[in-house]
């Protein structure tokens, strides 16, 4: 699906600002009508955030069910004759859409965008109503998954994942105009002849088929390099200028469809990274030249925001990880906003692009969140409808970011139950569907602790081994020197299956500001040390390729369990963005090894 963009053929209006908004604790807005007319006792909102925090109490907080929004806009009236699209770029978990009370969408999954043609509804020039319900329960059959238990003092959400279930319209909602017939979606592969850029395209239009289609490249400076016509077809770019980690190089591909009278009846701008990406024994190669991995796992979750997408936030952070020296980071554990990836794009920041699929694992779910313990693949919890649900997010996720150079592989879940058979035919078709809607990327998941070397029927799958582990905090807690041992030995065996291994996550809970003399965990000496550690195995070990730190910043969980106090507190920044020391020593190994 295209991102909404003005180009001389087309034209967007944000809807961001403050909306009407009424929590729905009693589900009763549906029957009332509330998508008829103005909400009844609405207060302000903003969009995009997630309503959680905004608000204050427990009743936004932890509220359970559907919440309302409202706005008005004019349809601009130089969009007659235009088709006209309303597009939510999410809504989480689901939501359904009304446009002066009738109904024009439903979505499911909170993390990609969807959209519907409104143009028999609205007349350029006049004013439309726009309401959307947001739900944010989930289920055994949602990716994530969850259950909502009935309790003596109302419905509570429970699920199965280490971070807060913020919920709204937390991004970007977008009127936009194009012609009737337009360009409905472009895929870009790129590869490399020599230093010739090999740039494959092909183009799906919509509406009236009487038209060619013009595909004309640009360089950065606006200088055309390439030109050709037809739906399908491949430009070459003599001594191409390479998209490359550090140097966010973009071509422009102006795609445009062109009646017989050479009338040109739609244009949209794609930007263009030429690169390669390739898994060779255990190398991972970009442009044929191995790729070490520096970064974080992170979390779209910034004060009051909460989930909401802010630029303010997006700048600030990637500021903060070039000033650290990372050059690559998980969508940890979601696809994130449109806008961290085009910016990824223009700064040659790496990107390993995470579907919604966390918390499949009723192994960890007992064990750390406490609760009830449930069987993790059964007719009864993750089943047939959740794996269909899986597969939507993984189609959603290739849709929207194919074409982003600074993606370099999909993860299709994090730290699911894969020591099983349950398991492995849960995602056997699921890694086969990746890598049949992109077989230009590596595919991998990021296996658990609990799925150790030798036990996990599904690491065979992946072209790529990523691995979270806690050697020194979760287990050999405050015991360094033996967590070391047990590492390197864990390490040392997966190095052995001739894969390139990337940590993707190892981390400790830091309070900023606690200190000892001798590291003791939670304190900023012991964060330091653990990730010393952690680093003297990856260095010993030449199968790793990468290391992301988990996490980059601090951020919120459920409130369920003892086991977090104020939030998960493994950045390396704090919530509001201050370095602990850990950020200093990461800083001296990250811009120590930068070439
Ligand atoms: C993990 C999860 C992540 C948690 C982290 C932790 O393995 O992937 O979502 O937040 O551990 O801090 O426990």
């Amino acid at each position: 699906m295209l991102r909404p963009q003005d180009t001389p053929t087309r034209e967007r209006r944000s809807l961001a600002g403050l909306w009407d908004f009424r929590l729905d604790a009693a589900g009763e807005g549906l029957s009332s009508g509330w998508y008829e007319g103005p909400l009844p006792e609405a207060q302000a909102m903003p969009v995009p955030a997630s309503y959680n925090d905004v608000l204050v109490g427990t009743h936004s907080r932890d509220h359970v069910g559907d919440a309302w929004y409202r706005t008005t806009a004019f349809v601009p009236r130089g969009w007659a004759g235009q088709r006209v699209v309303l597009r939510v770029d999410s809504a989480t978990h689901a939501a359904t859409v009304w446009v002066d009370g009738t109904e024009v969408m439903s979505h499911s999954g909170g993390y990609t965008p969807f959209e519907a043609d409104i143009t028999d509804l609205v007349t350029p020039g006049e004013q439309i109503a726009v309401t959307v319900v947001v739900n944010n329960e989930l289920s055994f059959q949602t990716i994530p998954p969850g259950y909502v238990e009935d309790t003596p003092q109302g419905r509570r959400q429970r699920y199965f994942h280490d971070f807060y279930n913020f919920a709204g319209l937390h991004r970007q909602v977008w009127l936009y105009a194009t012609p009737h017939t337009h360009v409905d979606d472009i895929t870009v592969v790129t590869d490399l002849d020599g230093t010739t850029g090999v740039v494959h395209y092909r183009v799906t239009a919509a509406g009236d088929d009487s038209h060619d289609v013009r595909v004309r490249l640009r360089d950065a400076e606006g200088t055309e390099v390439a030109r050709t016509t037809g739906p399908e077809g491949e430009l070459r770019v003599v001594d191409a200028h390479l998209w490359a980690p550090g140097d966010g190089y973009l071509y422009d591909a102006a795609v445009e469809l062109v009646a017989p009278d050479g009338a040109v009846i739609d244009v949209y701008h794609q930007s263009v990274g030429i690169r390669t990406v390739e898994v060779r024994g255990t190398e991972f190669l970009i442009n044929g030249s191995p790729f070490y991995f520096r970064g974080f796992g992170r979390h779209e979750d910034t004060p009051v925001r909460g989930k909401g997408h802010d630029d303010v936030f997006l700048v600030h952070d990637m500021e903060l990880m070039s000033w650290i020296g990372a050059n690559s980071f998980r969508t940890s554990h979601y696809p994130y906003a449109e806008e961290v990836y085009e910016y990824a794009d223009r700064h040659g920041i790496v990107i390993i692009d995470e579907t919604p699929a966390v918390g499949l694992n009723m192994g960890i779910a007992g064990g750390i969140f406490g609760g009830p313990s449930f069987e993790t693949f059964s007719p009864e919890t993750l089943n047939a409808t959740t794996r269909e649900a899986h597969a939507q997010v993984i189609r959603e996720l290739v849709a929207r970011d194919k074409n982003h150079p600074s993606v370099v592989i999909w993860s299709i879940a994090n730290e699911p139950e894969s020591h099983t058979e349950a398991a492995r035919e849960y995602f056997e078709p699921l890694f086969a569907l990746a890598r049949e809607l992109d077989p230009t990327r590596p595919v991998g998941f990021v296996n658990v602790m609990l799925s150790p070397h030798g036990t996990c029927r599904l690491s065979d799958l992946a072209d790529v081994l990523m691995l979270n582990r806690y050697y020194g905090w979760y287990v050999q807690t405050g015991d360094l020197a033996n967590a070391e041992t047990a590492w390197r030995t864990e390490l040392e065996a997966w190095a052995g299956d001739g894969k390139p291994i990337i940590i993707t996550e190892y981390g400790a809970d830091t309070i900023a500001g606690l200190h000892s003399l001798t590291p003791e965990p939670w304190s900023e000496e012991y964060q330091v040390a653990y990730l010393e550690m952690n680093h003297r195995v990856f260095d010993s070990v030449d199968a790793v390729v990468g290391e992301h730190v988990w996490n980059f910043a601090d951020f919120r969980t459920s409130s369920g369990g003892v086991f977090r106090v104020d939030g998960n507190k493994k950045g390396v920044f704090t919530y509001d963005r201050r370095p602990k020391a850990a950020a200093h020593a990461l800083r001296t190994r990250w811009t120590a090894e930068r070439d």
